[in-house]
Order: structure tokens, then C-alpha cells, then sequence
């Protein structure tokens, strides 16, 4: 009996072998050049390939069999005659929210030779059939440096996904639902190739277009994340204590400002990939200092006097920086975590320059320092922290933005996956206390709100970019206002922007990464209650992709980048929006994308990185002239400037 089911289901077995053979023949490869054509136009920017529709069109698979090749040729070249006389052509661009295919720019020989790719994908089960070669050893450690340094900020260091969707080789369930995007085996290289080179309107950059990855590379991100992950190692005390140097104690620091006060206009500028924050003096445009701060530092923040600047790498490497120096110099360093991205000093009073804070992305915690010397004084561990909401334990939670109370002897503190707003008390800093607090997920950016007049800090802005959405943290009634602002899609302020509207009052604005608008929050719950904590204007840009803004209380100028734009040239223009009269002027600052704004001390400069030119361009903030531009071999992939008057003082 055994045998006779044993030799049935093995002719079954070859039954569906032969038909599946039959349906879909193995195909090595492609050798057409409707392929080349295809990954050149970025189809995959807009479309999925057995992945499911995206908001801004239907998956590739399967489409020669549900439409006419004519059909497909003739919509490739130009949608737009269909559109107008075509029923189908008509339903497809209601279902997409009346996104319309642009008009591909291809002769028709071409786009026949992109329908017949089509037709081979789906004949041959499409990416999935390109045979995966695993990685060897060596290009294991190479994928996952690439993956550390561009990827792992979106998708997550285990690959779970958050602001990007999940990387996991296999489709997967968290809290009942499945993870969207996972699944990268069944995606196949070839598609994941299309996406890592074009990028997505949704955000993601296109890493090989802009030359950042090779074709060699993106061939290997793309195999590198049909792997399984590589599992994390902990960073505790004792390894921070070990890689912690203090190079030059607190008592042989200056006693008196070498600088003469010109410290208060000085700006640190990152150079991202160089491994090193220049030091510039915001009066004469000259370099003072150059540090080797490592590895692509993130972000500075000043502590509350201006006097040091805090730096911390995408690494985990912090460093100090006396600006009281003649030359300012580093004073210590030391490493927290394998990747991290936010930092700040303790600024309640009593407690300037005390301590400091590290937020870790990897592993999932937080460091406090000492302020002065950056000696490590605790670890506190969140990775068990639950999601706000359904109460599951989440694979990853890290640290996201971190703000320092200047009323209060406290750190805001945003956990991304979780939802959730953490107060950290310092009072002792060896045993923080937690406030917790409920908010939204992804918590991301954010800053403060400043009104004309009086800067109390009471009300931190920060993006819940998963949910499309703006959380108010009040930190003197210690509570997040439900429900968190709707705005529109994956918000990014930076630290936002606040100015008095001509109709609405004080606002904050942020820009958004999957949407070309910016949103105005109205922020004056005493003299304009009516307008309160509402979205109350969404304005219209040029393109989605905008990362930060950024405005001065002596301006009438809101200034915006598009650096993640997906359009041809946009990412290296910069916006400029006049408050008075809501116009918006563009201007070309960079063949290549440019990215995050800063204003002088005096607020009539507006400065802005030529991030891959490797260039700081200088406008006159009234003419909207460019004034200088700073060059050099030295003047390496610039991103962050930090002003020591404006983020010491919250001025944005
Ligand atoms: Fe940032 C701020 C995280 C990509 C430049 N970035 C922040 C903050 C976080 C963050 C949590 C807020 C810090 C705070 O206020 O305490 N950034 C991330 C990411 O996870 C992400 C999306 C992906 C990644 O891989 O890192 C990311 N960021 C970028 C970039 O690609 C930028 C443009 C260049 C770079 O360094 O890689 C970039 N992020 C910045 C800058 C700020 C920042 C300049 C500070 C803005 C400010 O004005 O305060």
C-alpha cells in the first residue's frame, strides 16, 4: 500500500514538474536589449515585479498576459493618447489615484523590445529566475559594510524594515500581519538590481544612477539581501570604557575664550565620507580647523554654552570639540554603539555641559556621558521595549531623535519602532529614570517650537513617519497630545522650521520624503488657539524627496532641499518660500544633489552643502544671490552645518 501512494505521488510529482517545465521554460538569460532599456527608463522606480502594486502602479508580472502587446508598445511610448480614448487606459489611472505613466520617451522599435522583455519575465517567472549566486566570504563582509553605511538607517540593522520596508530573504509575519517587501529571494536579483540603481518615488535614493554604487556593488547588495542577516553583537560599558579617550583633561583646557567670542558664529560643517567636521568661521568664510571626527558623522550638536560641539558618526563614535581653543581642537572620544545617530548635551540649568546623551540605533540603547570628558556613565538596553500600541515585543527598537529640555533636567528621547517618547531624568546619571510616553511609530526628526518673542521649549515637534504624522511632546505637562497631527506622506523636518504666518500665526513646517509638499502646524495655543495644533496649510513644491528646511526669526524666507528627489536634476535645486507672500522661487545650486540648510549667527546668510559636488554654497538671504562658494580637495561629501549660535540656541 506504502508503494503504491509512494509511486503515485511521485507521478504526480512529475506530472506538475512537466506542466510547470511546460509553462514556464528555464531561460538562462535574456539577450535582448529590451532589458537594457527597461533598467535604464527605471521602471521599477514605479512598479513591482511579483512584489504586489505599488500606490504608483501595478505589479510588471503578468501584464503581457493581461494586456495586448500592441496595446503595451503603443501605452510604453506615450500613455497619453490611450488615456483619452481607452477604457482600460482610463480605469488604470483612476485605481492609481490619477498617477499617470509619463511618456517614456522611446521609438517604437524600442518600446517593442521592452514589451518582449516583459513578455520573457513572465514566461520565465520573471527575477526569480536569474539563477542567485551566493556571496563568498569577502563579499559577505563588503555587503555588509554597504548595507551599514546606506541602508541599514531605513530598512533596519536586522532587516525587519521601518521607514523602508523589510529586506528579510523570506516573507514574514510581525503581530499577525504580513511584513511588506519581505520576501527579497522571491523578488530575484535582477529586480532588486533595478531598484538599488534607480531608487523609488517613495524615497529611496537611486544609489547606482547618482554613482554612489557601481554596477559591481549593486549586484551585490542585491544578492547580499537575499542572505540571511548577520546576527549583532552587544556594546556594553566595559567595551565603551576601553575605547574611551580623554586627550585632554578639563583643568588644561583654556581658562579664557581664545577665540575672543568669534566661537558664537562658528559653523561645523560635516564631510561626510572624508571622516572629518571642518571647523568654519561664519564671519571671514575660512577654514580654522579640520578634525578627524571618523567615519560619517551624522550630526553636531553645541552643548548649552556654544563652547563644545558634540559629533557623533553613523559609527557610534563621539567626539568633543573645544571652540575656546585658537585652533579648536578635540578633546576626547569614545565609541557607544555600531551605529547611532543622534546626540545632545544637558542644558537644564545647574546642569550645562554636564552630561551628554547617545541614542543608538545598534544595539538598541541609550549612553549617558559625562559632558566634559564623554567618561561613559550608563547603558541603558531598550530592545524589549513593546509596541505603543498592540503591546508585542518588537525585533528592533532604536534610539531616533534626542532633545534636551532647557527647563528641566531631562532628555526627550524618541524610540522609533516602538512609538514611543521616553524623558530621561539625569539627575542621576548612573540610574536614569524613564517617563514613558505614548506617541506613534516611526518616530524619526523633530524640534522644537519657537514663538516670536519668548523661546520657552515646551512643545517638541517629532515626525512619526510610518503614520504620516506629527507628535506634540509637551515637556512641562509631560504628556504627548492625542491624536498626533496628520500631515502628508513620511514627513522629514530635520529639526522643522518656525515663523509667523500672515494669516495662521506661528507655525513649525516640515517637509516630506513621499510627498511634494510642506506642512504648517499651527503652534500658538495662547494667541491663536483657533489654529493650534492642526495642519493648517499644506503648500505645494516641485517634488517629493525634501529632507529639511529651514528659516531664522530676521528672515521672510523658508528655505527647502529636495535631496532625495527622484526627478531628473531636482536634487540639486533648493527652493526658496516668501512667507509674506507665499511665492516660491527655485534655484539650480548643484548638477548634483545638494542637501540641508543653516543660517549665519546674524541670520542674513543662508548656507547650503553641495553634498556631492563637494561644495558649500554661501547665499545672501534677502537677494537670494549666491554669494560663495567654498571648494576644495578638502571639502569632501558635505552634508550637516551646524551653527554654534543657532543649535546652541534652537534657532530654526
Ligand atoms: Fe539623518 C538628523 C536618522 C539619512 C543627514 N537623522 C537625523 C536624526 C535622525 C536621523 C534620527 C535626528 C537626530 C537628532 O535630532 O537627535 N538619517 C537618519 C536615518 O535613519 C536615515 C534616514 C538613514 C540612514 O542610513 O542614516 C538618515 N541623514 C540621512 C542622510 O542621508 C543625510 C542627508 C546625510 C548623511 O549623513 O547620511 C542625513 N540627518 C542628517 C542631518 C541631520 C540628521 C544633517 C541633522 C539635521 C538638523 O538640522 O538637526
Amino acid at each position: 500500500m506504502k508503494t503504491k501512494i509512494t509511486v503515485a505521488l511521485a507521478a504526480l510529482l512529475a506530472v506538475l514538474l512537466v506542466q510547470n517545465c511546460k509553462e514556464k521554460p528555464k531561460v538562462a538569460q535574456f539577450t535582448g536589449p529590451g532589458k537594457a532599456l527597461f533598467e535604464q527608463k527605471g521602471c521599477l522606480a514605479c512598479h513591482g515585479f511579483g512584489s504586489g502594486d505599488k500606490p504608483t502602479g501595478p505589479d510588471l508580472l503578468g501584464v503581457t498576459q493581461r494586456r495586448p502587446a500592441a496595446w503595451l508598445a503603443k501605452w510604453i511610448i506615450d500613455p497619453a493618447p490611450l488615456l483619452k480614448s481607452d477604457k482600460y487606459a482610463k480605469d488604470l489611472l483612476k485605481k492609481f489615484n490619477n498617477v499617470a505613466m509619463p511618456a517614456l520617451g522611446v521609438k517604437e522599435e524600442e518600446s517593442k523590445q521592452i514589451v518582449e522583455y516583459l513578455a520573457w519575465m513572465d514566461q520565465t517567472g520573471g527575477g526569480a529566475k536569474t539563477p542567485f549566486v551566493p556571496l563568498t566570504d569577502a563579499e559577505f563582509a563588503q555587503g555588509k559594510q554597504i548595507f551599514f553605511d546606506r541602508c541599514s538607517g531605513c530598512h533596519g540593522a536586522k532587516r525587519w524594515g521601518a521607514t523602508g520596508p523589510s529586506l528579510l530573504p523570506d516573507s514574514h509575519i510581525v503581530n499577525a500581519k504580513e511584513v511588506s517587501g519581505g520576501g527579497t529571494k522571491s523578488k530575484g536579483t535582477e529586480a532588486l538590481e533595478a531598484i538599488i540603481w534607480n531608487g523609488t518615488p517613495g524615497g529611496m535614493p537611486p544609489w547606482g544612477k547618482e554613482g554612489v554604487l557601481n554596477k559591481k556593488e549593486v549586484n551585490l547588495m542585491a544578492r547580499y539581501i537575499q542572505m540571511t542577516p548577520p546576527s549583532i553583537p552587544t556594546f556594553d560599558l566595559a567595551e565603551m570604557k576601553n575605547r574611551w579617550k580623554l586627550h585632554v583633561p578639563v583643568a588644561d583646557r583654556p581658562k579664557t575664550d581664545e577665540s575672543n567670542g568669534r566661537f558664537k558664529n562658528y559653523f561645523g560643517v560635516v564631510m561626510r565620507d572624508a571622516g572629518k567636521v571642518a571647523i568654519l568661521d561664519g564671519d571671514t568664510k575660512e577654514r580654522i580647523a579640520l578634525l578627524d571626527t571618523g567615519f560619517a558623522v551624522h550630526i553636531l550638536r553645541s552643548s548649552q554654552t556654544g563652547r563644545y560641539f558634540y559629533s557623533i558618526g553613523r559609527d557610534g563614535k563621539v567626539t568633543l570639540i573645544d571652540l575656546w581653543y585658537k585652533t579648536p581642537k578635540m578633546v576626547a572620544e569614545g565609541r557607544t554603539c555600531w551605529d547611532a545617530r543622534s546626540i545632545d548635551g544637558s542644558k537644564a540649568p545647574g546642569y550645562e555641559d554636564k552630561y551628554a546623551i547617545i541614542g543608538c540605533y545598534t544595539p538598541n540603547q541609550y549612553v549617558i556621558l559625562d559632558g566634559l570628558t564623554l567618561e561613559p556613565l550608563s547603558n541603558t538596553n531598550v530592545e524589549a521595549t513593546k509596541d505603543y500600541a498592540t503591546g508585542n515585543t518588537l525585533p528592533e527598537v532604536r534610539v531616533a531623535s534626542i532633545a534636551a529640555s532647557e527647563t528641566d533636567p531631562f532628555w526627550v528621547i524618541n524610540l522609533k519602532e516602538a512609538g514611543w517618547v521616553y524623558l530621561i531624568d539625569y539627575t542621576d546619571p548612573r540610574k536614569p529614570k524613564e517617563i514613558r510616553l505614548k506617541a506613534e511609530n516611526f518616530l524619526h526628526d523633530g524640534g522644537w517650537v519657537r514663538l516670536p518673542g519668548s523661546h520657552e521649549h515646551r512643545y517638541f515637534l517629532v515626525a512619526a513617519n510610518g503614520k504620516d504624522r506629527v507628535c506634540v511632546v509637551d515637556v512641562k505637562l509631560k504628556k504627548v497630545q492625542q491624536p498626533c497631527i496628520k500631515v502628508d506622506k513620511v514627513p522629514h523636518p530635520g529639526r522643522g522650521a518656525n515663523f509667523v504666518h500672515p494669516k495662521y500665526g506661528p507655525v513649525w513646517a516640515t517637509p516630506h520624503i513621499g510627498a511634494a509638499s510642506i506642512s504648517f502646524i499651527g503652534v500658538d495655543p495662547v494667541k491663536h488657539p483657533k489654529y493650534a495644533w492642526k495642519e493648517v496649510e499644506r503648500i505645494k513644491i516641485k517634488s517629493a524627496g525634501s529632507l529639511f528646511v529651514k528659516t531664522h526669526p530676521k528672515s521672510n524666507n523658508l528655505w527647502f532641499d529636495m535631496t532625495l528627489s527622484a526627478q531628473e536634476g531636482v536634487n540639486g535645486e533648493i527652493g526658496v518660500y516668501n512667507i509674506s507672500t507665499g511665492e516660491i522661487k527655485y534655484i539650480k545650486a548643484s548638477p548634483k544633489r545638494v542637501t540641508h540648510m543653516e543660517y549665519n549667527a546674524q541670520g542674513t546668510e543662508l548656507w547650503v552643502s553641495g553634498w556631492l559636488e563637494g561644495a558649500v554654497l554661501i547665499y545672501d538671504d534677502k537677494t537670494t544671490q549666491l554669494i560663495k562658494t567654498i571648494k576644495g580637495s578638502w571639502v569632501h561629501t558635505p552634508t550637516g552645518k551646524f551653527n554654534v549660535t543657532n543649535t546652541s540656541k534652537d534657532i530654526y
